[in-house]
C-alpha cells in the first residue's frame, strides 16, 4: 500500500496525506459519535483535477473513496467503514468562491465552501442565500447538495435541491462533468443534476456548484407562541400561509418536553412564553416592503390567531439580538440531546393532514410501551418533517436502554410513519443509517432502480459502498 501512499502525495503534495493515527482521527467519528471508521488515508485534494486524478488511481487499484465534507451528517454517510482500507476524499480546501453573477442572481462556488461563509459572501453583496441550518457552521455546500439538505428555510425557498442550478462532479470513472450553467430551463433530456443531489457521495463527487440567489429581506419579524395542541397548530399554519403568503419564512414546533431538556443543558435559553406550554411555535416573516407593514401584518394575524383561540400566549421579538435568541433556543435542541447523551432519532414527514393523528397514536403507544421514556419532538412543522427523538426514562443507562430498545423503537415509530405515508428520512439522508430499511420503505421496484442506477454510474462500487444503497 505504500506504492499507494506514494502516487496519493504525487499528486495532492505529502502534507496533504495523511496517514498517521492521530491525524486521521478527526475524520473518522461522525457527528453523533455513533460511527466509529478506519481509512487507508485521508486525502485533502484542492482541485477538481486532483479529484479526477486521485478517483482514476483510486479505480485503477480497486480502493473504495468516501467523500467527506463538513462530517456533520446524521446518518453515517461520511465516516468510513471498519475495514481500513478505504480512503477519505475531504473536500474543505475548495473553499473558493468563484464567482457572484448579480445579473442572473447566482453564486458560483466550490463544494467545500463552508455554508456560513456562503451566506456571509452573499449578504455582502445584498442577497440572501437562503439554506440555513444549525450545523452552517461547520456542514460545506457539496455535503449540503450530496444530502440534499433542508433545514428552516424550506417552507419559503425549497431544499438544497430547490437552490441548485448546476453541479461539476467527478464520475466514478474520475471523467469531470461539467453542469455548471447558471440556467432555470433547461429541458435537455435526463437531469443528471437531480441525479447527482442527494446520492450521499454513491453516484460521484460534487467538485461545485452554481447555486441561486435571492434578494435579501429588509426586514425579519420573529415571534414565539403558545399553542395546546397539534389541530390549532395545523390551523395556525394555513391562516400564516393564507395571509402572509411568501412573507412566511419560518414556522418551527417544540414541544414542552424538548424544551425542558433545553432548559436543562442550556438554562439561559428558558423559553420566554410563560407556563411551559405544550408547543410553542417559532414563526418567522420576512419581508422587502418596509418595516412597518410586516410588523402590522403580524400584528394582525396574531390577532386573528387569538381570536380563532389557535393561540394563548404569544412574544414578538423585539429587536434582532431577541429574535436571534428565539432561534438559539430552537437550534440548541440537538445540542442538548448530544448533551443528554445516546438518543434514538426519526428524521420524517408527515403530510400535514395526518400529523395530529401521527403524534396522538405515536405518543400514547411509545409512553404505554416504554415508560418514562422522553419524546423529544420538534421540527419544520411547516414542511411536515418532525424530529421525533427518543431519549431513555432519567436515571437509565442511555446505551444499554437503546441497546435493548432501538430496534422496536424504530419500528413502532417507523410502522406510524407508513400508516400515514409519510417518509423515514425528510432531510438528514440515509448514508448507513437507514440503509437497512429503505427498500420495505421505498418498494421493490424503486428500489431495485436506484440499484440499477448505482450500478450503471459505478460498475466497480467504489463509490461510499453500502450506503443508501448496496450492490
Ligand atoms: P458530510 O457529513 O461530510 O457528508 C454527508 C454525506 O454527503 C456523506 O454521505 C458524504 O459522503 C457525502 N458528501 C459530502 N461531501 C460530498 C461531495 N462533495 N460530493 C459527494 N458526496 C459528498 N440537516 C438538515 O437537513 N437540516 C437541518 O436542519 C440540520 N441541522 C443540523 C444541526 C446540527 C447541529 C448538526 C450537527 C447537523 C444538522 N443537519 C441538518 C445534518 C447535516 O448538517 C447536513 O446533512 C449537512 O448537509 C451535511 O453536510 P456536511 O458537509 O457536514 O456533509
Ligand atoms: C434540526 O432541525 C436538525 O435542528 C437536527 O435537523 C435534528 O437533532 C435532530 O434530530
Ligand atoms: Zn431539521
Amino acid at each position: 500500500m505504500q506504492g499507494l501512499i506514494d502516487q496519493f502525495g504525487d499528486i495532492l503534495g505529502k502534507e496533504y496525506v495523511l496517514t498517521q493515527d492521530q491525524d486521521k482521527a478527526p475524520y473518522l467519528t461522525d457527528w453523533r459519535k455513533r460511527y466509529v471508521g478506519k481509512a487507508l488515508a485521508v486525502l485533502l485534494p484542492k482541485t477538481t483535477i486532483e479529484v479526477a486524478k486521485i478517483v482514476k488511481l483510486c479505480a485503477a487499484n480497486h480502493v473504495s473513496i468516501v467523500p467527506q465534507g463538513g462530517h456533520t451528517g446524521f446518518c453515517g454517510g461520511a465516516t468510513p467503514d471498519e475495514t481500513g482500507q478505504q480512503v477519505i476524499l475531504n473536500l474543505k480546501r475548495m473553499n473558493q468562491i468563484r464567482e457572484i453573477d448579480s445579473a442572473n442572481q447566482t453564486i458560483t462556488l466550490e463544494a467545500g465552501c463552508i455554508l456560513q461563509a456562503v451566506q456571509e459572501k452573499a449578504a455582502a453583496q445584498d442577497f440572501l442565500f437562503p439554506l440555513s441550518l444549525g450545523a452552517e457552521g461547520s456542514c460545506m455546500i457539496g455535503g449540503n447538495l450530496a444530502t440534499n439538505a433542508g433545514g428552516t428555510n424550506v417552507l419559503r425557498y425549497g431544499n438544497t435541491r430547490d437552490l441548485c442550478l448546476g453541479l461539476e462532479v467527478v464520475t466514478a470513472q474520475g471523467e469531470v462533468w461539467n453542469g455548471m450553467k447558471g440556467l432555470r430551463k433547461d429541458n435537455t433530456g435526463y437531469d443528471l443534476r437531480d441525479l447527482f443531489i442527494g446520492s450521499e457521495g454513491t453516484l460521484g463527487i460534487i467538485t461545485a456548484a452554481v447555486m441561486k440567489l435571492y434578494p435579501l429581506p429588509i426586514s425579519q419579524w420573529t415571534t414565539l407562541v403558545a399553542s395546546q395542541d397539534i389541530a390549532s397548530t395545523i390551523a395556525l399554519l394555513n391562516l400564516f400561509q393564507k395571509r402572509a403568503t411568501s412573507l412566511l419564512t419560518g414556522f418551527e414546533m417544540m414541544t414542552q418536553e424538548s424544551l425542558a431538556l433545553n432548559e436543562k443543558h442550556f438554562p439561559q435559553m428558558a423559553n420566554p412564553l410563560k407556563g411551559n406550554p405544550p408547543f410553542t411555535i417559532l414563526i418567522e416573516l420576512s419581508d422587502h416592503e418596509s418595516e412597518e407593514h410586516v410588523r402590522k401584518l403580524l400584528e394582525t394575524i396574531l390577532e386573528e390567531a387569538f381570536t380563532a383561540e389557535l393561540i394563548s400566549d404569544a412574544v414578538i421579538a423585539s429587536n434582532l439580538s431577541q429574535a436571534n435568541a428565539f432561534w438559539h433556543m430552537r437550534e440548541h435542541i440537538t445540542l442538548a440531546q448530544a448533551e443528554e447523551g445516546a438518543n434514538l432519532k426519526h428524521d420524517i414527514t408527515i403530510p400535514l393532514s395526518s400529523l395530529d393523528s401521527f403524534i396522538q397514536e405515536t405518543d400514547a403507544l411509545m409512553r404505554k410501551r416504554y415508560p418514562g421514556v422522553r419524546i423529544i419532538n420538534f421540527g419544520h412543522l411547516g414542511d411536515g418533517n418532525l424530529h421525533y427523538n427518543i431519549a431513555p426514562p432519567l436515571g437509565s443507562d442511555p446505551k444499554a436502554f437503546n441497546l435493548a430498545n432501538e430496534k422496536a423503537i424504530h419500528e413502532l415509530v417507523y410502522s406510524q410513519v407508513e400508516r400515514c405515508q409519510g417518509s423515514i428520512s425528510a432531510e438528514h439522508g440515509v448514508g448507513q443509517l437507514k440503509l437497512e430499511g429503505l427498500r420495505a420503505h421505498k418498494g421493490a421496484v424503486a428500489h431495485d432502480l436506484m440499484k440499477t442506477l448505482k450500478r450503471a454510474l459505478d460498475p466497480q462500487n467504489i463509490l461510499n459502498p453500502h450506503k443508501v444503497v448496496s450492490i
